[in-house]
């Protein structure tokens, strides 16, 4: 076993005896097969050939590897399985080539095979909607072929780094477009950190269509749906917030799951990450879907049928009274649902803020949550952020702070919450049109991004950002274990990324004029 794909990595190296996500040697070898056959159906299948299938297994073989996506190694051997059954001569190209190669060329392929994986993630949620892009899964097959090319040297791998977050960018404004034109642009729509007496179920990971058809399935059943970790946003759709019994959401982050749901009486959905390795105090109610699998876990699957669920979720009967559950710090309700759509109408206030002097900065704080504890950071960091700052925020990592009350400027709040982490396609698409607006690059506006990464979709998007020559972001907790001196020293000299230090140090830096 060799892996370095997450943050949490074994003493910031690699786990190589067994993930500290819980990952054994074994399904971590199987996991690398469903790349090696990947990587082995790319060699063979010609483009002109390839085929919506063979795509679609591209996207499930990536999301599949995943951190906390899939434990279960019956269903991985199956991958690799149809995988190798989906092209004649299909040879599983042996992932040690890459683990054991010089560190710079292991560091560049790594960052390429971690970016399509995240890439698969965002592809693969717009195909649930029925968008596809042929660019999009294409790139795919070159960028696996290239994997398993092992003449290549850095000079052809850094471009392919780029282009990565190029397609990622592709792939992230086709699950916007999914998302907003089959639910609606997201409106702010303040949440409830409540439980109501009465039968529940928890949905947990990105899945808005899987959402939708539990709503649909259990309406008029007097069962409470309560979204959880990065389904959050979900409430500021319109076609999602327009059923009543979406009623709030329950706890925080993944990484909290094994606490929070510690004899939950209500059954758990795992759409797509991030599940945890399952304790005995709420084992019998964890349900998953799609790409996710645990031992012993019932599946739904692909007829989406909750019916198990549902009945679980009555038997169980939720609590006997309302449950007046926080955040972090201690809030009773978040806010959600600021998309493009909603700050882009609202960009003559920010506009006029910024040019009266109300507004100095713009700091997006976005990405993952994680356990380690250097993740204060980002709390701290908004908790001290000036009151003349705007924080825009999106995944996991605002568990951190997002019940914090941070006031208004000008009519705008302070805080806010842009979404999932796909969602950093609107955060790009505000940038954009911001630094349009004020007639500037986008690294001349009065814009910081700091971003805590945790797994490969962190990585999709760090890609995407460095390809749009976004310079200047601040990434932790820590960096990248897959990132070699060199290649580090690259991203520095030329995209000035910087490694987080303290939050009072950095908002200093952010703050004070060049
Ligand atoms: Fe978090 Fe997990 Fe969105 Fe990630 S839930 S950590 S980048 O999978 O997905 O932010
Ligand atoms: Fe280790 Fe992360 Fe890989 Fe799990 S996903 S084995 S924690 S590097």
């Amino acid at each position: 076993m060799f892996c370095f794909q997450c943050e949490q990595t074994q003493g910031g190296v690699a786990c190589l005896k067994g993930g500290v996500c819980g990952k054994n040697i074994a399904t971590a070898n199987l996991q690398d097969d469903v790349i090696g056959a990947l990587v082995g159906l790319a060699k063979v299948v010609p483009e002109a050939d390839f085929n919506s299938d063979q795509a679609q297994l591209i996207l499930d073989g990536l999301f599949t590897t995943l951190t906390n996506v899939n434990f279960d190694d019956p269903v991985i051997q199956n991958t690799i399985n149809q995988i190798k059954a989906a092209a004649k001569d299909v040879a599983v190209y042996d992932m040690d080539q890459i683990w054991q190669a010089n560190e710079d060329i292991r560091s560049l392929k790594a960052l390429i095979l971690l970016g399509i994986k995240g890439m698969a993630a965002y592809a693969h949620q717009a195909g649930v909607l029925g968008y596809t892009s042929e660019t999009v899964n294409k790139f795919f097959l070159k960028a696996l072929r290239a994997l398993g090319d092992d003449t290549l040297g850095m000079d052809e791998l850094l471009p392919l780094t780029m282009e990565v977050g190029h397609v990622n960018f592709e792939a992230m404004k086709l699950l916007d477009q999914a998302n907003t034109e089959t639910y609606g642009n997201p409106v702010p729509t303040e949440v409830p950190l409540t439980i109501e007496p009465g039968p529940f179920i928890v949905i947990s990971g990105h899945d808005l269509y899987d959402l939708k058809m539990l709503l649909d399935q259990t309406a008029g059943k007097g069962i409470n749906i309560y979204t959880h970790g990065e389904m959050l946003p979900a409430h500021g759709y319109p076609e999602l917030k327009a059923y009543p019994h979406l009623r709030g959401n329950f706890g925080t982050a993944w990484q909290n799951q094994q606490k929070e749901f510690k004899d939950i009486p209500a059954p758990i959905l795992f759409t797509t990450n991030c599940i945890m390795p399952v304790r005995k105090s709420y084992h019998d109610r964890v349900f998953t879907t799609s790409v996710v699998g645990y031992p012993e876990m019932t599946h739904i699957g692909a007829d989406k049928d909750f019916t198990p669920m549902i009945e679980k979720a009555l038997e169980l009967g939720g609590y006997d009274e309302p449950q007046a559950l926080t955040g972090i710090n201690g809030g009773h309700t978040v806010t959600t649902g600021f998309g493009h759509n909603f700050v882009l109408s609202n960009a003559d206030k920010v506009i006029g803020a910024i040019q009266k002097g109300d507004l100095k900065h713009i700091i997006l704080v976005g990405g993952c949550d994680g356990a380690r504890v250097g993740r204060n950071y980002y709390t701290e960091f908004v908790e001290e952020a000036p009151e003349n700052t705007l924080i825009l925020t999106l995944a996991c990592g605002k568990y951190r702070f997002n019940d914090l009350q941070l006031g208004n400027i000008d009519g705008l709040p302070r805080m806010m919450d842009m979404g999932q982490c796909n969602d950093s396609y609107a955060a790009i698409k505000v940038a954009l049109a911001l630094a349009e607006a004020l007639d500037c690059g986008v690294n001349d506006l009065p814009l910081t991004l700091v971003l805590s990464w945790y797994e490969q979709k962190a990585v999709s998007v760090l890609l995407t950002l460095l390809s749009l020559g976004i310079k200047n972001i601040h990434l932790g907790p820590t960096l990248p274990a897959f990132v070699s001196p060199n290649v580090l020293n690259y991203l520095v000299e030329n995209f000035e990324l910087t490694p987080t230090t303290t939050a009072k140090a950095d908002l200093a830096r952010i703050l004070t004029p060049q």
